[in-house]
């Protein structure tokens, strides 16, 4: 019993202490826009923090308690855009993966006026995690941000992409996962004759219990990854550039080095440069929000002053 009332008391502690972000920005033809100009604003705008019910209607854009209007921004089929991570820090600083989706507005309504509800989300890209059966790694980890292709057989038309990164750090219990999303309004032009699907509702994609979701990365670690959601459409997620890959994508079992920037896994397809941090130093010692400890971590556990090495669970120690 005792154990367990601390475990709660930590738990509880993490909660207003851990590292969260959001993504206000649609970056389009290389720009960064301006922050909840075409991504309605959400409801963790502030505070940055998750939503964990895959049933609340927060699933879906997570704008219930905003009433802001976004403009609509005007991209071609084919071409990239993105999404910028703001946050503490601004970064993708949680072990995940990451899903984008489509949905057109239904003919004659204004997507800025359209609340995506139905069964009419496709999947457009994504960033598993990686297991290969001695470890797991999370590509999208530390990433600044997100560039994508708009299919170039997306009919033209008025569209909300939904962006998600499910943070997985604490996802080993139902509800651990955390979903950080945006909406951003687009105008499609250029586009070609595609049928998109298959096609899922949000709420009503995910139940939580997916393996993708409801999963404990640290002990024993996966020997593979399923991410949640259908399949990239179209097939094979042709026209999606890699994502940019940098030092961010961490093996559990060697200790995280920083300051280098690794250009192993970049491809030539790379569109945009990407900066990241890491919770390690060159020194050894951990910065704020980095993983300090837990079971089967093996980096540095000492943490920048004037930071401490707080236990989150069993599997995540983080210096805050
Ligand atoms: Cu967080």
């Amino acid at each position: 019993m005792k154990s367990l009332s601390v475990l709660v008391a930590v738990a509880a502690l993490a909660a207003k202490v851990s590292a969260h972000y959001t993504w206000p920005q649609l970056i389009v033809g290389g720009v960064n826009t301006s922050t909840w100009e075409f991504v309605r604003q959400t409801n963790n705008w502030q505070d940055l923090n998750p939503v964990t019910d895959v049933t609340s209607t927060d699933i879906r854009c997570f704008t219930s308690g905003e009433s802001g209007t976004s403009s609509t921004a005007t991209v071609a089929a084919g071409t990239t855009v993105g999404f910028t991570v703001v946050g503490n820090p601004s970064s993708l600083y949680h072990p995940g993966s990451v899903n984008v989706y489509m949905a057109k507005a239904p003919t004659g309504t204004d997507v800025a006026s359209w609340d995506g509800s139905g069964n009419v989300w496709f999947k457009v890209f994504q960033i598993p995690a990686v297991a290969d059966g001695v470890t797991i790694e999370f590509p999208s980890e530390n990433l600044t941000e997100v560039n994508f292709t708009i299919p170039s057989q997306l009919p033209s038309g008025q569209y909300l992409i939904r962006i998600e990164h499910i943070a997985l750090h604490l996802a080993e219990s139902f509800a651990g996962a955390q979903f950080y999303i945006s909406c951003a309004q687009v105008q499609v032009t250029n586009g070609g004759t595609g049928t998109p699907g298959p096609l899922v509702a949000f709420p009503g994609a995910y139940t939580g219990n997916e393996p993708g979701i409801l999963i404990n990365i640290y002990f024993p670690i996966p020997t593979s990854y399923i991410q949640p959601g259908p399949a990239v459409w179209p097939a094979g997620g042709s026209g999606a550039p890699a994502p940019p890959v940098s030092s961010s994508t961490i093996v559990k079992t060697t200790p995280p080095v920083t300051s280098t920037t690794s250009t192993a896994k970049a491809t030539s397809t790379k569109t945009t440069s990407t900066t990241t941090s890491s919770g390690a130093t060159s020194t050894g010692t951990v910065a704020e929000f980095g993983q300090c400890g837990g079971m089967n971590y093996v980096g540095p556990t000492t943490c920048q002053s004037p930071f401490t090495c707080s236990v989150l669970n069993p599997f995540y120690s983080q210096c805050v």
